[in-house]
């Protein structure tokens, strides 16, 4: 399977994110991505390529123009409050919620940097546009190399992207990847698109960017938000509106889920996608349902991403990859590269 991989991801590095009244050290780190490479490179699981070159148009797809202006000015703008910013990560401190107003845009930074965004734990650096640009034109190659009548591809990107939604990042993710692998295959011409999260956060950003929408229909499966982040989005009476009603579906499960239950989930989603007659399937990757993640609640054990990637290529359909979470650093690169082996191997 080939790889689309950029080394520009680590010119996104947070220091810290706000947990609980306290700045702790970021889950979401360098790191990560260079464990999946390694284990990619030792098993000789395919080719290893850099992204094409792209339009940003195909960014504009997804995201709101005011949005992806601010992303690509943030930064300077921060620095240019205070030349000691430099050293420090934007976090926000102000959200417009409710009966606030969001079609204003302040002149003030910080009250901008609240509208878009929805939480203090997604730290905007000096590299995080560059790398955030560089990853969504991993996810577009990927997507490119699939409709060229490739099997499967994989975006080996981060920051990830399930999170961010048209116009706001949170959860440590700028650019929805996934998102935008998923336009660009409808706009090449595939008729219907699913895109199936099973990273162990529900995908809010994907679920909003599609929720109004019949031709792309979005599947996770993922920790019950009553009691996980993101909280707010992702319980299973979350249906569609409007043409897109019967095209979103949620599967959450209690923390603490094992693989057996959390394979039936997998297989009720899959059965879903089928029946929806898919032309393309896109899978947010994320491996922290993994039992040894420092951030979440499932037990998911490293030969249970084999099982999941033959699942996941049964369904028969070309298939994206998108990297998302995974927070056990050091076995990240094993269980994602677990399910990329265990697809290839069943897909022949
Ligand atoms: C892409 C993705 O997986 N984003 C997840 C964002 C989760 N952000 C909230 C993390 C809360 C951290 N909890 C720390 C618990 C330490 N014991
Ligand atoms: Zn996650």
């Amino acid at each position: 399977m080939l790889t689309v991989y950029n080394d520009q991801h680590v010119l996104h590095h947070g220091k810290v994110e706000m947990f609980r009244g306290e700045l702790v050290p970021c889950f979401e780190v360098p790191a990560r991505a260079d464990y999946v490479l390694r284990e990619l490179k030792e098993r000789g699981l395919g080719p290893i390529e850099g992204p094409a070159e792209f339009d940003d148009a195909a960014i504009a797809r997804v995201h709101a123009p005011r949005y992806l202006e601010f992303l690509a000015g943030a930064w300077d703008e921060w620095v240019a409050l205070d030349p000691a910013n430099a050293a420090r990560d934007a976090l926000p401190s102000y959200w417009p919620i409710r009966s606030f107003r969001s079609d204003v845009l302040p002149a003030s930074f910080p009250a901008r940097l609240g509208l878009f965004s929805y939480d203090s734990g997604s730290p905007l650096t000096a590299g995080t546009w560059t790398a955030a640009r560089a990853g969504a034109g991993c996810a577009l190659s990927a997507a490119a190399h699939v409709l060229r009548g490739e099997r499967a591809a994989f975006a080996l990107t981060r920051p990830p992207g399930h999170h961010a939604g048209a116009d706001f990042f949170g959860g440590y993710c700028f650019l929805n990847n996934a998102a935008i692998a998923a336009q660009a295959l409808r706009d090449a011409g595939v008729e219907r698109v699913a895109v199936l999260d099973i990273d162990y956060h529900h995908g809010n950003g994907t679920q909003a960017i599609f929720y109004e929408r019949a031709d792309v229909q979005f599947t996770s499966i993922h920790g019950d938000p009553h009691t996980e982040y993101p909280y707010y989005l992702g319980y299973a009476d979350e249906e569609g509106v409007g043409a897109g009603l019967g095209f979103n579906r949620n599967l959450p499960l209690a923390r603490g889920t094992g693989f057996a239950r959390w394979r039936e989930a997998l297989q009720s989603a899959l059965r879903g996608i089928v029946d929806f007659r898919a032309g393309a399937l896109v899978v947010s990757l994320g491996l922290d349902t993994f039992e040894g993640d420092p951030i979440a609640g499932f037990k998911l054990a490293t030969p249970d991403y084999l099982r999941i990637g033959e699942d996941l290529a049964h369904a028969g359909l070309p298939t994206v990859f998108v990297f998302e979470g995974g927070y056990a650093v050091a076995e990240v690169g094993t269980n994602a590269v677990n399910v990329l082996d265990g697809f290839m191997q069943r897909a022949g």
